[in-house]
């Protein structure tokens, strides 16, 4: 750890606090995630340590580099390439209004890294805006992909806030455990109405069931019909049908009608309904994206060695 000096605390994650640390060799500035096990004194499971170590293989764009990972002391560190803000911080610096480019811009990224990592066969599977980082020339970058899987998502921060179900889906709302590349998909959906509503958060649930329930009243309730299998997932609780009463036009008024399109496609309550990254990224949403992002070269990489 003298590799790095410790500047300010740039946020409490999931996971631990991080702070932003500069290399004192290179002075390169990097992001340090110390990471906190629910048990610190039986040391970082090995299956957890394999996985995030195939982490570091994870090279994208729009993926926040995971440069180097510190073992010692039964402690583990995380450091992370640095990036300015995270994008609740750039809602909060928005005041209210947000240019549609933007989004965008921002939507088309985020597609872009989750079409990179789930082709690689890696879920995030708590995507939120906290995790989303930019930087000042307009970049986007996914933060903490895979950690769930090494980890495990827990109730409650180690600072014992509480972890958010705002992004979380109906199928894991009811206690799914197939998790799917699907899940990423309905957090995108989310974060892009409330992209488009300049940080309003588009389902802000107090609990599981009136998570739900905001789901349902905007949605309509699903049937077996709709979703077959639904009755069968193990927390499931049957719900009012709630009656669409409300249009997408007054969800998300800045949002023009292709866009207004991708979202409906994106918040499905059917997990094997929802579009794909991929899928995504060729709407005709983005046929008038700024060329310079759509074109920036592809320069993803993978070691191979992930089943
Ligand atoms: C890696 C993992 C998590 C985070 C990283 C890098 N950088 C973060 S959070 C960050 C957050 C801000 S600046 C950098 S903030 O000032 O906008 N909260």
């Amino acid at each position: 750890m003298q590799k790095y000096e410790k500047l300010e605390k740039i946020g409490e994650g999931t996971y631990g606090t991080v702070f932003k640390a500069k290399n004192r060799e290179t002075h390169e500035v990097v992001a340090l995630k110390r990471v906190r096990l629910d048990d610190d004194d039986e040391g970082v499971p090995s299956s957890a340590l394999r996985e995030i170590c195939l982490l570091k293989e994870l090279k994208h764009k729009n993926i926040v580099r995971l440069h180097d990972v510190l073992h010692s002391e039964k402690k583990l560190t995380l450091v992370f390439e640095y990036c300015d803000q995270d994008l609740k911080k750039y809602f909060d610096s928005c005041n209210g209004e947000i240019d549609q480019d933007i989004v965008k811009s921002f939507m088309y990224q985020l597609l872009r890294g989750l079409a990179f990592c789930h082709s690689n066969n890696v879920l995030h599977r708590d995507l939120k805006p906290q995790n989303l980082l930019i930087n000042k020339n307009g970049e986007l970058k996914l933060a903490d992909f895979g950690l769930a899987r090494a980890f495990g998502i827990p109730v409650r921060f180690f600072s014992s806030e509480v972890v958010t179900l705002w992004y979380r889906p109906p199928d894991v709302l009811f206690g799914a455990k197939m998790y799917s590349t699907s899940i990423d998909m309905w957090s995108a959906g989310c974060i892009f109405a409330e992209m488009t509503n300049a940080g309003r958060p588009l389902f802000p649930g107090n609990d599981v069931e009136d998570q739900l329930k905001r789901i349902f009243k905007l949605l309509g309730t699903p049937t077996e019909e709709s979703w077959p299998g639904i009755s069968q997932l193990p927390e499931y609780k049957p719900f009012p049908m709630y009656h669409i009463s409300t249009t997408w036009m007054q969800v998300v008024p800045k949002l023009n009608p292709k866009g207004r399109d991708l979202l409906q496609r994106l918040l499905i309550c059917n997990p094997s309904g929802r579009m794909s990254a991929e899928e995504g990224m060729l709407h005709q949403y983005f046929s008038d994206l700024d060329p310079s992002i759509k074109l920036a070269t592809d320069n993803s990489l993978i070691l191979q060695g992930r089943s």
